[in-house]
């Protein structure tokens, strides 16, 4: 098998690095993040200089205070936090799909991407820079064949650095690390294997996977691999959903084809609103009606350039819909929209000229969207829907079901 490469990249300081960048006065000082001295409650991150006065994050406020009473307490805004966590995802998304990330770390998984980058390492290295200029917060990189050796490169790289682990230097690297810093030796397995004498990695080397077994069980197993960086977990990148849907009950039963076309314009426009967050192109558009009697009909289109625009979506959906009403006398109780087999990129077409024009556009609407309201955008047809349904400047119409927020 192919050597992987796996980034490995850790904001220092997080929440505190923040604080820094809010009010820059705080830079250099020791910051502590969670609450103030006098309350309950543990500090959720020290700065680096807070750190060198004993305090890090989960200790309680009240002992922070005793340890660093110059130290500057601040309770912290999650909020904040987390938009810099989604500029920081978008960020190195771009680098790559196969990307796991939480709050403020991510493993971002070149390998696949080979051929768009002449050199990992100066990729990696590429990625932090950009984190750092964009984001304004410093960042930790590591670089590996998998997940464990990425992650111990970014801890010995950490504050601010950077650090490789290249092909063959896997056993020097590993050897004089604390037994501490594997993932898988918690506080009570400590105190075991140091009462082994065991205090090195390459201590661990010399234990045989049944003894480890024995004393740990599965995590046995794990700690063997562990000690040795062996580590073929795949990433745990974002899943796509199966089928994203929108559908809604009238008020009353609906016959007349204009009010019930607004509807089905509306729901496609709610419909889109996801997958292009989730940048997702759907392969099959389906429609869903209910007629008076209760009747459940529906009709699927199976597109062979998979969609996102609200526009090319409607009409699809638009067809289906008037094939399902021209061929009944009655009048509907509902319509719906669903858009399934979806997919995260938008293969190219043989025959059509490539063009972003129309997700660019989309994203601006919802940009404008949500900046100034649902209602700021609308097409005319949705337009007719204000007779009907209360407006809501946030969320748009708001439709007797729902189905409309699941
Ligand atoms: P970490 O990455 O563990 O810590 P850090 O970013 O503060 O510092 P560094 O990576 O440089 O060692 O955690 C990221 C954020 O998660 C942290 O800023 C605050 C939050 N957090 C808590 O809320 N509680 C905790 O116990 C920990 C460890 C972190
Ligand atoms: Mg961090």
């Amino acid at each position: 098998m192919k050597r992987r490469c796996i980034v490995h990249i850790d904001i220092d300081a997080f929440f505190a690095a923040v604080e820094e960048l809010l009010d820059p006065s705080l830079k250099g000082k020791p910051v502590i993040v969670g609450g103030l001295p006098h309350e309950r409650g543990v500090a959720s991150t020290a700065s680096y200089e807070a750190r060198r006065y004993g305090v890090h994050a989960g200790m309680p406020l009240r002992k922070a205070y005793q340890l660093c009473p110059n130290g500057i307490f601040v309770r912290g805004n999650y909020q904040i936090y987390k938009t810099f966590s989604k500029k920081f995802f978008r960020l190195i998304s771009q680098y790559t799909p196969d990307v796991e990330a939480s709050l403020d770390e991510a493993y971002l998984d070149l390998t696949r991407c080979r051929p768009l980058y002449c050199s990992f390492s100066r990729t990696a290295r590429e990625i932090k820079q950009r984190v750092e200029k964009e984001l304004g917060l410093n960042v930790s990189v590591g670089v590996g064949p998998n997940k464990i050796l990425a992650k111990l490169a970014t801890s010995q790289a950490k504050p601010s650095g950077f650090f490789e682990i290249r092909q063959g230097e896997e056993e020097a690297f590993l050897k004089d690390l604390g037994i501490e810093c594997l993932p898988g030796i918690g506080p009570k397995a400590q105190v075991i294997l140091r009462m082994l004498n065991i205090h090195k990695i390459k201590d661990l080397w010399g234990l045989p996977r049944a003894s480890l077994r024995s004393f740990f069980g599965l995590n046995g197993d794990e700690l063997y691999l562990q000690s040795r960086g062996i580590d073929s977990r795949p990433l745990v990148v974002a899943s796509i959903p199966k089928s994203i849907s929108r559908e809604t009950t009238f008020l009353e039963d609906l016959w007349d084809r204009r009010l019930l076309l607004a509807h089905l314009a509306y729901l496609c426009d709610r419909l889109t609103l996801p997958l292009r967050k989730g940048r997702l192109f759907a392969h099959i558009i389906e429609v869903k009606v209910r007629y008076s009697d209760f009747r459940t009909e529906a009709r699927r289109h199976l597109l062979l350039t998979p969609l996102q625009e609200m526009e090319k979506i409607y009409k699809v959906a638009q067809e289906l819909f008037l094939k399902l009403f021209s061929s009944s006398r009655l009048s509907l109780r509902l319509v719906g929209v669903k858009a399934s087999d979806l997919v995260r990129a938008r293969p190219l077409s043989l025959f059509e000229p490539y063009s972003e024009r129309s997700e660019r556009l989309g994203l601006a609407v919802d940009e404008v969207r949500a900046k100034y309201g649902f209602g700021s955008v609308l097409t005319v047809r949705e337009k007719m829907l204000e007779s009907l349904y209360s407006f809501e400047k946030k969320r748009g119409y708001v439709l007797k079901t729902a189905s409309l927020t699941k």
